[in-house]
């Protein structure tokens, strides 16, 4: 079984790739939840309904997230109403939150809500939450900690970020299941999505870290950044504030300890040498996801290197 931690739209798309490569079934994505918030009353889980949406063929591709062809008559009316109008929710998206909320209310965890969907809308790769409690990523703004979409969205990243805060995670139990998918998993994929708010709420979660060191499994990273900036989203000042340098080096070093290899963009060759100076096997190649192909073929090339790792199975 393949293990894949994933943020949003980099890491949907990286797992298009995948599913190409190896049968969706051995594959299971464990998604941050950090981007999760209460909205009109709605529990909102960005990055799941972006990956699952994504599996499903059900994405707007354009936007990398909401669903295709989607309208927005009710949220004209949530505005009207005078309802928050700056994360804009389609009339089909809306469903997803609604059937979220009733059935959590109803009792059911966030990784049964997941799963449920997955099931509803023809998913085979498996979709997990990387836990069933909050943990909302908070932004540290000189102005006040605001939530991430709060900082990414409605504010338009224009905050100097001064820190990032995973709010609740000391309390936060890993999704049922993940440690021993991490301890039994063939190899495990860190997508290619932002070090700081998307992975790093993941790692942060009680367990994970010492769960992925302890793990047989080669652990292998595809830089989100490239030329030294990342492909879309708010890496780079988010990267900086906590002193990553905004590089394949610098997403090489975010996950220090943990990294087996990493996959950088032709652009990056220059750098393969001081990143295999950390201590890491390095592959170079496309990895800008342009279309099925490159998708494949990055996906390929990160197991390939997986692979070439010792105690690779
Ligand atoms: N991103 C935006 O920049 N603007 C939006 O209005 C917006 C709405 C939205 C609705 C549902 C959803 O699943 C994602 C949405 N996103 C929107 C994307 C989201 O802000 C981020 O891209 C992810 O949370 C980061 O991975």
């Amino acid at each position: 079984m393949i293990l894949v931690l994933a943020g949003g739209v980099g890491a949907a798309r990286f797992i298009e790739g995948l599913v190409q490569v190896v049968p969706p079934e051995s594959i299971t994505a464990v998604v941050n939840t950090g981007d999760d918030m209460e909205l009109h009353g709605l529990r909102i889980s960005p990055d799941l309904d972006i990956v699952t949406c994504t599996l499903a063929d059900l994405i707007d591709r354009e936007q990398g997230w909401g669903i295709v062809g989607d309208t927005s008559e009710c949220m004209s009316w949530l505005m009207k109403l005078g309802g928050p109008g700056w994360f804009k929710l389609g009339d089909r998206d809306l469903a997803l939150h609604i059937r979220r909320t009733a059935m959590l209310r109803e009792g059911s965890t966030l990784s049964e809500v997941t799963n449920s969907f997955c099931q509803s809308l023809g998913v085979a790769v498996k979709i997990m939450p990387m836990s069933d409690d909050p943990v909302p990523t908070h932004i540290i703004t000189d102005t006040g900690e605001v939530h991430f979409e709060e900082y990414f969205v409605r504010r338009r990243a224009q905050d100097a970020v001064r820190g990032v805060r995973y709010v609740g995670v000391e309390a936060a139990r890993p999704a049922p299941g993940l440690l021993d998918l991490i301890a039994t998993a063939e190899a495990i994929l860190i997508a290619p999505s932002n070090p700081v708010v998307s992975i790093g709420p993941i790692l942060a979660i009680p367990g994970v870290r010492a769960a992925i060191l302890a793990s047989s499994a080669p652990v292998i990273t595809v830089s989100p950044i490239v030329g030294g900036a990342p492909i879309k989203g708010p890496a780079a000042p988010l990267m900086r504030a906590v002193g990553l340098e905004v590089s394949a080096v610098g997403a090489a070093q975010a996950y220090a300890g943990l990294l087996d290899g990493i996959v950088i963009d032709r652009v990056d060759a220059h750098l393969a040498p001081q990143i295999a100076a950390l201590g890491l096997r390095v592959a170079v190649t496309d990895t800008i996801m342009r279309g099925p192909l490159e998708k494949a073929n990055l996906s390929r090339v990160a197991l390939q290197l997986a692979k070439a790792h010792p105690a690779a199975v």
